[in-house]
């Protein structure tokens, strides 16, 4: 056996309560593993280490396995009856069986011949404060992401001067501004709920210099070109009945240049008040303007308007709890997406969960991480984070027609891998944002355009399409994915179908909870290598087959209803990019 690729720790996402009952264990192996059981018992009943007594746990198959690029993850869920655990396991190879303990291995021999135990591996007590929760509703929720200044203008009789006419079409600048507002998304909620959203994910909406709002002035107050307070609570109230739910974007990695506490910094030096509340090396030279290389201060990048703040401090910890209160108390906020979320402190995110979560416990704290964020997902700071690793393994697949179905498969194992269940339930799945280039921009190609959303939206989580994307608006990098949504022209008839085909996928995520669930694997019933092909399985064991054709060659399907489309498959091929989903 491959020693060397056997891993198992009772910490982070390796071994944990799933809830109150139940216990999630995992474990890792090499690919020449074959297959696994686990032994397992009450610490104090199935036999205590260095006493007399036999081992009288259970032995149980784990046959639920997902295959990585270098590795096997088993996973077993278990319900201990004491709410504590002691277990070890049995691993058998083509020729051998070996016991693996949290101290080392033993061989069979040693185990049933000399009746040997080690160290066995435990859960002492599943803590209920200690157990990860995470909002339920949003495993439920189809979201739908809007900027502000570019999605609709409810109120074009007050526009000001600086306001440029709606761009229905072209690219735009970050020097512009076109007079989207929260008057306008709330006159669209309409249109919102029709297409089946449930969620709204808002980018910065308080004071801020920029049109992207990433440089807050005033944390306490809305932007005046996006709105008011007023206008806020009425938007947020509209949308709850019309089972919308909102989430806004927190600035609180860095402010703007104009923050109240940046500017008293700026005059008053080391004697101000704030001074700790940024990252200030050179006080000299703090009122430079210009990139931050000289680490006269530190900012977002080298932005000098975005001077990071000190989230290590405590008065702008609670600062910033406050800010997050009002917001819940105002308005009824239903989620919040903490900008730049690793680089704020863990203290400061512990810290604001607790408070937050005391006021509004199903709140979602959705932490913008690019990379593996498990740090942050033990179950006290953030619920769970954008899934950008998705987003790029599934656009990596549809590039480069080299990769063949097998990694698409560890691809999207090592997503949903990384962390607990309960994280993985409300992971903020996309496929583009504000910050990456939309994703007709991508292919040209709407074949592969739907392929892709159909991925998103059979995929555990929580699906969100970013504004536009239902009628496969262009745009490409920063700041040109941000273009104005063209109203004019939402009921040309080309619009209409395209509308229709993205409703179409959202009910099919509402409808079908196959769609939700955790729970998939990849059967390999198919030859061609770049039919990506998976099976999701609902509590209740109904089925769902997932037939994405990325391959030039049309493939020969058996027959069935695609659901997707309402078509009938008998005994036909799927095409070249096609995409086939049906129950099984
Ligand atoms: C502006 C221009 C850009 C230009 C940039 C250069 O628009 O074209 O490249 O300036 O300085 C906001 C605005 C941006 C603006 C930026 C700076 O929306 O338009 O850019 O402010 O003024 C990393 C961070 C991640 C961050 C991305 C952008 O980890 O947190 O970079 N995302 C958030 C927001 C942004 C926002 C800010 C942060 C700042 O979502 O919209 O920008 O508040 C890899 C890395 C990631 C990296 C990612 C993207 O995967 O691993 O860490 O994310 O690439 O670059």
């Amino acid at each position: 056996m491959e020693f060397t690729g056997v891993y198992h720790r009772t910490s982070e996402q390796m071994s944990y309560p799933l809830d109150k009952d139940r216990l999630i264990i995992n474990l890792k192996t090499g690919y020449d593993v074959k297959q696994v059981f686990i032994h397992y018992g009450d610490p104090f009943e199935a036999g205590i280490l260095g006493g007399s007594e036999k081992w009288t746990g259970k032995r149980e198959e784990i046959v639920y396995k997902k295959r990585l690029s270098n590795h096997i993850w088993w996973t077993t869920t278990l319900t201990p009856i004491y709410k504590r655990c002691k277990y070890f396991f049995e691993l058998h190879t083509d020729d051998s069986v070996w016991y693996y303990f949290e101290d080392g291995f033993l061989t069979e021999e040693q185990f049933h011949m000399d009746g040997r135990m080690l160290q066995c591996f435990i859960m002492p007590w599943m803590n209920p404060s200690d157990i990860n929760i995470t909002p339920a509703w949003v495993n439920d929720t189809i979201w739908y992401q809007i900027f502000p200044d570019r999605f609709c203008n409810g109120t074009p009789e007050k526009n000001s001067e600086d306001i440029l006419p709606w761009r229905d079409h072209g690219s735009v600048t970050n020097y512009e501004k076109f007079g989207g507002n929260l008057e306008g998304i709330k006159s669209k909620l309409d249109y919102l709920q029709n297409l089946g959203i449930t969620g709204i994910y808002l980018n910065p909406i308080m004071e801020a210099e920029s049109n992207h709002k990433y440089d807050t002035t005033d944390y306490t107050k809305i932007d005046p070109s996006f709105g008011d307070s007023d206008t806020m609570k009425a938007l947020c109230k509209e949308a709850h009945d019309k089972g919308i739910r909102i989430m806004v974007d927190a600035v609180f990695n860095h402010c703007g240049r104009k923050f109240k506490p940046w500017l008293d910094v700026i005059e008053n030096g080391k004697s101000s008040k704030y001074a700790d509340w940024f990252m200030v090396e050179n006080w000299e030279d703090i009122a430079k303007r210009g990139d931050t290389r000289d680490k006269r201060y530190y900012t977002f990048a080298f932005t000098d308007g975005m001077p990071k703040l000190n989230t290590n401090n405590d008065e702008v910890i609670d600062y910033f709890c406050k800010i997050c209160e009002d917001w819940i108390r105002e308005f009824d906020i239903d989620g919040i997406r903490f900008d730049v979320g690793n680089e704020v402190s863990h203290r400061f995110l512990k810290k604001i969960r607790e408070h937050l979560k005391a006021i509004k416990p199903d709140i979602y704290l959705l932490g913008e991480i690019w990379h593996d964020a498990i740090q942050w997902l033990q179950g006290d700071e953030y619920d769970s984070v954008m899934n950008y690793p998705l987003l790029s393994g599934i656009h990596d697949f549809f590039l480069d027609k080299t990769m063949k179905k097998h990694e698409f498969e560890y691809m999207v194992n090592r997503c949903y891998t990384m962390y607990m269940q309960q994280s993985n339930n409300v992971l903020f799945n996309l496929l583009d944002s504000h910050d990456t280039e939309r994703l007709i921009n991508r292919f040209h190609d709407l074949d592969k355009f739907y392929q892709q959303l159909a991925i998103l939206f059979t995929l555990p989580g929580s699906p969100c399409i970013y504004y536009g994307t239902e009628i496969a608006m262009e745009g490409a990098h920063d700041p040109d994915c941000r273009r104005c949504m063209p109203w004019s022209e939402i009921d040309s008839s080309e619009n209409v179908e395209k509308i229709s085909t993205m409703r179409s996928l959202i009910m099919l995520r509402r409808n079908e909870k196959m769609c939700r669930s955790p729970y998939f694997h990849f059967p390999h019933n198919y030859e061609n290598e770049r039919c990506v092909e998976y099976i999701k399985i609902d509590e209740y064991g109904n089925r769902m087959e997932v037939l994405i054709n990325a391959s030039d060659e049309p493939i020969k399907v058996t027959s069935g209803k695609d659901v997707l489309f309402s078509r009938e498959f008998d005994g036909e091929t799927l095409g070249a990019n096609g995409t086939l989903i049906r129950r099984i």
